[in-house]
């Protein structure tokens, strides 16, 4: 057999899900379970005042109703993501004084069918002191009302440069203001979860999560348990993209309810409640500024950002600071400034969505270097090559002061814009310009590099042999649509030999699993797969220990036939043994785990080219053609790689195009279901051009990088610079995203 690695094996995961389907949280049967129903605060900023009940309570079938102050009482409020926010910025459980966002849970029903609660909803009777609401986060900054009082400022985070940028040089200076508007996940699966507890105490919890452990611990802090009295499953997630990241107060109290009611209680939200509810992504204003001279060299650059937490501090308060980490890009930039602050505002809280503050930087780099070429008259092609950092495989430090592992972006960019046949398009944009004709071509283009599992952080990943050889994977990493079961079995498969299909991957169950993180920032693969391939490497070491002494040899003789999957004594091929031999024969198990631990992350890059057509009439944007060229080191599985590729790709054409949560200034959200958020479906997007570079990192074993997000992170600005550039002839210099036709066709109309 020879390596597997990097292949393009086909997901084991779908035969079951394509056929009898997944086990979702809604899916697994708990008996005896009750239904939790929460009334959600129609009023964005107010006082609670009066709660009544009663009318809900005679609903046959409602076994119980908690008001905030019940569950105040009974687990306090919840914990923070990070301890640098302000205590008084804690979110209820429930609602108890003061509500300050639209959808934020009051009361919570306890019912025997779902049906019930909901009717019995309907029958409880809130008043509501309202308060002025604060929606704008470059109003919330100015502090003039302040939506919680205790901590003095709606500033949740602040951080910067110790210097501006100084622009004193400069030839040509550039401003722009860019909003990374709000969008909201939309995960299939909803969020769901379902708690009970056991006789002897313990906590068992279903959460429908990026990483049951985390969940777990926040359970234990919750309830005042330790972390062994808690078990947290997490089954098959129907995606999460960054919103599921954390379990949120409204399924953490679960366990409150069951134990107040003595039977386990399950919650699963509609569609409206999660695009109300669930936290959103993105909500980042940002103030550009980039100078340089008037032969296309960028020499300054500065940032400046607002954050939009919502009405309560989550992930969303610190993507300001990835969004620093990466403001230059891929651009040697030496004179650079940033600040960023987040601030609270009566909405939906914000939280890390596919990308993170990654895509916010991206997005405001691309865009500045295409104002900068439009306002120079140079070509955006040739003023990214005159600024791209040269290929390196040593650290490279930024102006900002970020250290990449790897990159080489002049051979990406060289790469796509081949790919695309840049050349020509420019010929058949400029001959529809020469005959006047009504629908225009867009060439958009943005090279981006972002930071995969960064800062320091462990993965755990454990190998376990049977006695029938096959092989037990214990993964601390759990997946929400990524193929890692194929992913993890492809690895130690190609290490042991032992085909796939005797591989059994575990993961999403923290009494299967000693520990793990979240499966966020792209991190598995360098993370989740480093952890296994050294556990896996350490259990070969044990197999050849216990082939040395089977076989009556020297251990440094015996040497693992990968291609067979088999050990014997180096130049004695003829006597050997299998894993099921060394599994079964042994005072102990053969079994290998380990924390694998890394300094900091790693930095893929790419480069994309988006080729729209605009119909200047309607003000219609299509998407053609999308060229991508991505890098995230040694790829495991290209077809699974490319599947993130392509999803990620579709999710940045929908911010740059179409999707965007709403709220009035009354703090309504006018954007609570799929025929108002415009989620981007199949219809909108042409098939890709997905190709990849390889340049491996030395931070791992693996050589790898992540690649889950670097779709959406090269899509959103090529697509942005790709409007903008078939617009710009006709006077069009600057729009804000979703670029709807509304908007283009007032660009159009406003530039005559
Ligand atoms: N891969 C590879 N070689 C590499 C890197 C990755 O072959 N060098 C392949 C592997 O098959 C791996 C997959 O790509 O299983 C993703 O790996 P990685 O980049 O490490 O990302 P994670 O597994 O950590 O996934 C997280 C990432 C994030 S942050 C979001 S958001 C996201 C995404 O994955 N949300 C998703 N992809 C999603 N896909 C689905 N279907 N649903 C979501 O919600």
């Amino acid at each position: 057999m020879g390596s597997i690695l990097g292949n393009r094996v086909l997901r084991v995961e779908d035969p079951r899900l394509l056929t009898v389907g997944g086990m979702y949280v809604e899916d697994v049967e708990i008996a005896d379970a009750l239904f939790l129903t929460y009334v959600r605060s129609p009023v964005a900023h107010a006082m609670i005042g009066a709660i009544e009940t009663a009318d809900a309570q005679a609903v046959p079938g409602v076994v119980a109703i908690f008001t905030g102050a019940d569950v105040a009482a009974g687990i306090g409020r919840a914990g923070h993501v990070n301890p640098l926010f302000h205590d008084a910025m804690r979110r209820p459980f429930v609602a108890a004084e003061r509500v300050h966002y639209v959808g934020q849970p009051v009361v919570a029903i306890v019912s025997e069918s779902r049906a019930v609660g909901m009717d019995a909803a309907d029958l409880v009777y809130l008043d509501y002191d309202l308060l002025p609401v604060v929606v704008d986060p470059e109003e919330s900054r100015r502090d003039e009302v302040l939506l919680h009082p205790g901590a003095g400022t709606n500033v949740v985070h602040r951080v910067s440069t110790s210097s501006p940028a100084d622009f004193g040089d400069c030839e040509v200076v550039v401003e722009a203001r860019i909003v990374n508007q709000r969008l909201t996940a939309a995960p299939i699966e909803t969020r769901s979860g379902a708690a009970y507890w056991t006789d002897d105490g313990r906590l068992v919890h279903y959460a429908a999560c990026q990483g049951p452990h985390l969940t777990r611990d926040s359970l234990a802090a919750a309830y005042g348990l330790e972390k062994s009295q808690v078990r947290v499953i997490t089954p098959d997630v129907g995606g999460g993209f960054g919103a599921k990241s954390r379990t949120y107060p409204e399924e953490l109290a679960l366990g409150f309810y069951a134990r107040s009611v003595g039977r386990p209680v399950r919650w699963t939200e509609t569609r409206s409640e999660n695009m109300m509810a669930m936290p959103h992504g993105r909500s980042q204003v940002q103030h550009a500024r980039i100078g340089g001279t008037r032969d296309g060299h960028v020499t300054a650059y500065q940032l400046d950002v607002v954050q939009d937490a919502g009405a309560f501090p989550l992930t969303g308060a610190i993507l300001h600071t990835m969004t620093m980490r990466m403001a230059t890009g891929c651009y040697h930039i030496p004179n650079v400034g940033f600040s960023g602050e987040s601030v609270v505002t009566n909405t939906s809280s914000i939280t890390a969505y596919r990308g993170a503050g990654r895509p916010e930087a991206a997005v405001a780099i691309e865009r500045m270097i295409d104002l900068f070429a439009t306002e120079i008259g140079m070509d955006p092609a040739e003023v990214r090559r005159r600024n791209l950092v040269p290929k390196f495989l040593e650290p490279y430090t930024t102006g900002i002061g970020t250290a990449y592992d790897v990159g080489d972006y002049p051979e990406a960019l060289e790469r796509v814009l081949t790919a695309a046949g840049y050349d020509e398009l420019r010929a058949e944009q400029s001959r529809r310009r020469a005959d006047g004709e009504r629908v225009e071509l867009g060439i958009g283009i943005a090279v981006y590099v972002e930071v995969t599992a960064g800062g320091p952080q462990t993965e755990f990943g454990a190998v376990e042999v049977g006695d029938d050889g096959r092989l037990t994977v214990r993964s601390g990493s759990t997946p929400f649509g990524q193929g890692h079961d194929t992913t993890w079995a492809m690895i130690v498969a190609d290490r042991t030999g032992v085909p796939m299909e005797h591989i059994t991957v575990i993961h999403g169950d923290t009494d299967e699993v000693r520990s793990g993180g979240l499966t966020v920032g792209s991190r598995s693969v360098q993370m989740g797969g480093s952890a296994i391939a050294t556990a896996t490497d350490a259990l070969i070491e044990q197999a050849r220990d216990r082939a040395a002494g089977l076989l009556e040899a020297a251990v440094d003789d015996i040497v693992l036939d990968v291609a067979s999957g088999r050990f014997h004594v180096a130049g004695t091929p003829a006597r050997d043994l299998g894993w099921a031999d060394l599994g079964a024969n042994g005072d102990h198990p053969l079994a290998a785990d380990t924390d694998f631990a890394s300094n900091g992350g790693t930095f893929p890059f790419g480069a994309h080219v988006a080729v729209v057509e605009v119909d200047t009439e309607t003000g219609d944007a299509r998407l053609i053609r999308h060229i991508a060229v991505d890098d995230a080191g040694t790829l495991i599985n290209p077809l699974l790689a490319e599947g993130q590729v392509h999803g990620g790709i579709a999710q940045g054409v929908a911010q740059a195009l179409l999707e965007q949560i709403h709220y009035e200034p009354d703090g309504q959200p006018k954007t609570t279901n799929f025929a108002d958020y415009l989620v981007v479906s199949a219809a909108e997007l042409p098939s890709f051009e997905v190709s990849h570079m390889e340049t491996p990192t030395w931070m791992n074993p693996l050589g790898a990088k992540g690649v889950g997000e670097s779709g959406t992170i090269g899509a959103i600005p090529s697509v942005y610079n790709a409007v903008i550039d078939a617009v710009s002839a006709r006077g069009v210099r600057h729009m804000e995203t979703p670029l709807t036709p509304e908007r283009i066709w007032r660009a159009l109309d406003g530039a005559g």
